[in-house]
């Protein structure tokens, strides 16, 4: 899926801003063929939960509408025209002028629709009507149940399978963007490259429909100066004295693809690309060749009041803020973040390890699950695999040119020991690894629960990822056990699978900023510099282990619960951005960290 830009031949719109918005009511429901009757407004994109403020709505479970206006000149009516929403979390039926023209599930992926039929010169209505319902047959997973009152309201009760609010809405843009009537669909990058001679034949895959003869593909260097040229729909384009795209040093070409009919220029487009090479040997995580040792976070997009809605301004900062503390990755934990993220990580050089909406898939999740038991059923329980299919058909289709993304995260914390855990893996490993034209390396993230005794389907993965927390659910306040365990768990996965390489995407201590002891006290800010001064002397042992995303990033809002004080506070950052001690200590040891041959 191509992101909406605009050139020659295309145009796009925004719709954002502020919509009518309306919590639906089961015994009157809205009829999208006449305008929305409400009062209220929301702004978009963002998640309208704390917009909301009251209760009703910022817990509200099922339906809303969104709606608003727009305009159409009336020149471009003879296009393709796309409706194109980039997140609707989590179910949307879409209706323009009242006429439903898509629906989809699956809250953090954009979809579209060709609208030219249904509209007309003058003002448009768009109207979305929206559920943030996650179930055992969505991803995320949610626990989901629902009672008719008997005067015909339907209770809904909904609990997050997982460790995040269910923040929901039209959290991402809302843009028309027009095309030709013949266009170009997709585009797929790949490439051959010579490490040694800095050469690299770049195969530019070409979807495009209609009527046309020929694709013109003109490779530009980052001064738009051509380097290259190839024609038709599988173009190989060699070139040569090529700049690498590196970690922290980014560098961006262009593909320009052309559709021509006989001499016309019908339709074009540009997509940045960036060339580097991805592998896993000998238990190392080579990028460009070299060695890398992954320094980072596990994140969240989730910002005051805009909740998990796109906010640009703190995308830029936090890689700001990574930069500042000489870390150079993150997770997009625990699902596909916005594409504008990823496109600036493409520009600013951070690695991303893509994770798609897989989390919660795992029996009655609950944070505190070291004190709880493993899960029996999850596997005859959740019915997850036509979900989790598209979920990365979805992800791997919209990220797969994106130099940034070295590594696909298909899940994260599943049962992966419970019966059933090995074929539903076996499964979503084999259907996935065929869908990325890159072959980058797969991975899933291990649940401490789920350790390597009782886990099932490592020997799956590419690299070893682990949640880790000895010396917070596990081991409480007692850092001498902590680091035993610590070290026996890692000895442990090595001696399982001595070829991995292994890295922590997970381990962190809830620290709520302000607090101090000299002891060693849970949520001080002292036991937080503790904690991952242990587990970085641990990790500085082995040469096999490739890397550490602490947990987490910036503290994030959670569902409501004893276990959480006002959220997650395990960020090395408050949710304002103010680092916390633990970010000066983790800085101090990362900008001595290089990010190549740490481990030689
Ligand atoms: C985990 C989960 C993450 C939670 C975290 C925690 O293992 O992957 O979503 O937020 O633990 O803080 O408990």
């Amino acid at each position: 899926m191509l992101y909406p830009i605009s050139t020659k031949t295309r145009t796009v719109q925004d719709l954002n801003g502020i919509w009518k918005f309306k919590l639906e009511d089961d015994r009157a429901p809205n009829d999208v063929s006449t305008p929305l009757e409400t009062d209220r407004h929301m702004f978009v994109p963002g998640s309208f939960n704390d917009q909301g403020v009251t209760r009703d709505i910022r817990m509200h479970v099922g339906y809303v509408w969104y709606e608003r206006e727009f305009v159409i000149p009336d020149f471009l009516l003879n296009q393709r025209v796309v409706l194109r929403l980039d997140a609707a979390t989590h179910e949307a039926d879409v209706y323009v002028n009242g006429k439903f023209v898509v629906r989809h599930k699956g809250g953090y992926i954009p979809f579209e629709a060709e609208i030219q039929d249904v509209i007309h010169p003058g003002k448009n209505r768009v109207s979305v009507k929206l559920s943030n319902r996650i179930d055992y047959t969505s991803l995320p997973v949610g626990n989901y149940s629902e009672t008719k009152m008997e005067d015909g309201r339907i209770v809904r009760k909904l609990s997050e399978n997982f460790d995040f609010f269910n923040y929901a809405g039209l959290n991402r843009y809302v843009r028309i963007y027009t095309t030709p009537k013949s266009y170009l669909e997709d585009i797929a990058i790949s490439y051959d490259v010579d490490l040694a001679a800095l050469s690299a034949d770049v195969k530019v895959a070409t979807c495009a429909k209609g009527d046309f003869d020929n694709v013109k593909v003109t490779i530009l260097d980052a001064n738009d100066s051509v380097v290259g040229k190839g024609e038709g729909e599988n173009a190989i384009v060699s070139l040569k004295d090529i700049k690498l795209w590196q970690p922290l040093n980014a560098y961006l070409y262009k593909a320009r693809v052309e559709l021509y009919k006989a001499d016309e220029l019908i339709d074009v487009y540009e997509e940045e690309f960036g060339i580097r090479t991805v592998e896993v040997k000998n238990s190392q995580f080579l990028i460009n060749g070299k060695p890398f040792y992954f320094k980072g976070y596990g994140k969240h997009e989730d910002t005051y009041i805009n909740g998990r809605g796109i906010n640009e301004a703190y995308n830029v900062a936090d890689i700001n803020l990574m930069r500042w503390m000489g870390a150079n990755s993150f997770r997009t934990s625990h699902y596909p973040y916005s594409e504008e993220m990823m496109r600036l990580c493409d520009r600013e050089g951070i690695v991303v390890i893509d994770e798609c909406a897989a989390v919660g898939m795992f029996e009655g999740f609950s944070v505190d699950s070291a004190s709880g038991m493993a899960a029996k059923s999850t596997w005859s329980v959740l019915n997850t695999k036509e979900a989790h299919e598209q979920a990365m058909y979805e992800l791997i289709k919209r990220d797969k040119n994106h130099a940034c993304v070295v590594m696909w995260s298909v899940m994260n914390e599943p049962d992966s020991a419970g019966p059933g855990a090995r074929e539903y893996f076996e499964h979503i490993f084999e259907y996935s690894r065929k869908l990325d034209p890159q072959n980058r390396p797969f991975t899933y993230v291990n649940f401490q629960i789920c350790g390597v005794d009782k886990d099932v389907c490592t020997d799956l993965v590419d690299v070893i990822c682990l949640n880790r927390y000895f010396g917070w659910y596990w081991d409480t306040a007692d850092f001498a056990s902590a680091e035993k365990h610590l070290i026996e768990d890692l000895e442990k996965w090595h001696e399982k699978y001595p070829d991995k390489p292994i890295m922590f995407c997970e381990y962190g201590a809830d620290t709520v900023a302000g607090l101090h002891a000299v002891d060693d006290i849970p949520f001080t800010e002292d036991y937080q510099v503790k904690y991952y001064e242990i587990n970085s002397r641990v990790f500085d042992r082995y040469d096999f282990f490739i890397g550490e995303q602490v947990w987490n990033f910036a503290d994030f809002e959670t569902k409501t619960g004893i276990n959480r004080v006002q959220g997650n506070k395990k960020g090395v950052f408050t949710r304002a951005r103010e680092p916390k001690a633990a970010a000066r200590l983790l800085r101090d040891r990362w900008l001595n960290i290089p990010d190549f041959d740490y481990k030689k």
